[in-house]
C-alpha cells in the first residue's frame, strides 16, 4: 500500500502506520486522514492482522491539525465538508486493538487522536498537550471530552485553558498513557506488546475492546448488562473452547479466531 502522507507496513501480525509528514511534525490533514482510514479498512479487512499500531516520528507523533490548510475555512467550510467528523473519527470506528506509540509531540488533534486508540505508549520524550486556545480555537477533535475522562476534570481544564504540555511521566501518573517506554526502543516494544495481543483470539479482543468502550458510554448497571451479555456470547465461540482445553492440557492453546 502506497500513501501521500502516511507509511504503511506489516510485521507478522500487526498492523502498522507511520505517520509521515516529517517536514510539517505530522500535521493532520484532511488527506492524511483519508489514507489513515483507508489503511485501517485494510487492515481490519485482513484476517491475519490481530492488532495495529499507529506511530509518528521521533520529534512528533503529530503537532496537531494541520494550521495552514485550516486558517481560511468559514463556517460553512467546515459544516458543508463534515470538517474532522467525515474521516478522523474512522480511527474511533476501528473494531481491532489499536495502540498509538507517541514520541515527541503529541499536540491538539495529534493529542486527540492518541486518545482515539485503546491505550497509548509513550515515549520517555512525549510531551501531550492542548494549545489550541493559543490560536483562537478550542479542542474539536474529542480533546474537551475523551481528556476529562482519561484524567479528571482538574487535569484536563489545566492542559485546555492554559495550553499547557505534560510530559510523559505526568501524563501516565494521571492516566493519560499506559506505559512509558525509552525513545530508542518505544516501537519495537511496542510492536512486541501488539503481536502479544494479536495472538490471542481476535472476535475476544474485539469483545472486550467494545466492552471496555462501552463503560464510557453507559452508566454501571447498562456496563455491566453489556459485558454480561457478551461474556454468554463468548460461550458461543471455538478460541473459548479452545483456550480452556488447552490450560487443562497444559498445551499453548491454537485459537483460530472462530
Ligand atoms: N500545522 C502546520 N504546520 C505545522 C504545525 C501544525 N500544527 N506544527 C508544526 N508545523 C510546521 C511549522 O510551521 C514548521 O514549518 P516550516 O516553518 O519549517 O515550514 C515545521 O512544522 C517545524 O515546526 P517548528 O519550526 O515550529 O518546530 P519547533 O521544534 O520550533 O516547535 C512545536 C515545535 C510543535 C512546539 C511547534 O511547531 C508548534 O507549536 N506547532 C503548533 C502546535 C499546535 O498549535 N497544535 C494545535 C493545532 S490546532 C476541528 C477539530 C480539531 C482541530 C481543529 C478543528 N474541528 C472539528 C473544526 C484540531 C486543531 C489543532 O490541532
Amino acid at each position: 500500500m502506497n500513501f501521500e502522507n502516511i507509511l504503511v507496513e506489516t510485521r507478522g501480525k500487526v498492523g502498522l502506520i507511520t505517520l509521515n509528514r516529517p517536514k510539517a511534525l505530522n500535521a493532520l490533514s484532511d488527506g492524511l486522514f483519508d489514507d489513515v482510514g483507508l489503511a485501517l479498512d485494510a487492515f481490519e479487512a485482513d484476517e491475519a492482522i490481530g492488532c495495529i499500531v499507529i506511530t509518528g516520528s521521533e520529534k512528533a507523533f503529530a503537532a496537531g491539525a494541520d494550521i495552514s490548510g485550516m486558517k481560511d475555512y468559514g463556517y460553512m467550510d467546515a459544516y458543508k465538508a463534515n470538517f474532522i467528523t467525515r474521516n478522523w473519527d474512522r480511527v474511533a470506528r476501528c473494531r481491532k486493538p489499536l495502540i498509538a506509540a507517541v514520541s515527541g509531540f503529541a499536540l491538539g488533534g495529534g493529542c486527540e487522536l492518541a486518545m482515539m486508540c485503546d491505550m497509548i505508549f509513550a515515549a520517555d520524550s512525549a510531551k501531550f498537550g492542548q494549545p489550541e486556545i493559543k490560536l483562537g480555537i478550542l479542542p474539536g477533535g474529542g480533546g474537551t471530552q475523551r481528556l476529562p475522562r482519561a484524567m479528571g476534570k482538574g487535569k484536563a481544564m489545566d492542559m485546555c485553558l492554559t495550553a499547557r504540555m505534560i510530559d510523559a511521566v505526568e501524563a501516565e501518573r494521571c492516566g493519560l498513557v499506559a506505559r512509558i517506554m525509552p525513545t530508542a526502543t518505544l516501537l519495537e516494544e511496542t510492536i512486541v506488546v501488539a503481536a502479544g495481543i494479536a495472538e490471542f483470539s481476535l472476535p475476544v479482543l474485539m469483545m472486550i475492546k467494545e466492552s471496555v468502550n462501552r463503560s464510557y458510554e453507559s452508566g454501571l448497571q447498562e456496563g455491566l448488562l453489556f459485558e454480561r451479555r457478551s461474556f454468554h456470547a463468548a460461550f458461543g465461540i471455538n478460541d473459548r473452547r479452545e483456550g480452556m482445553a488447552a490450560f487443562l492440557e497444559k498445551r499453548k492453546p491454537d485459537f483460530t479466531n472462530s
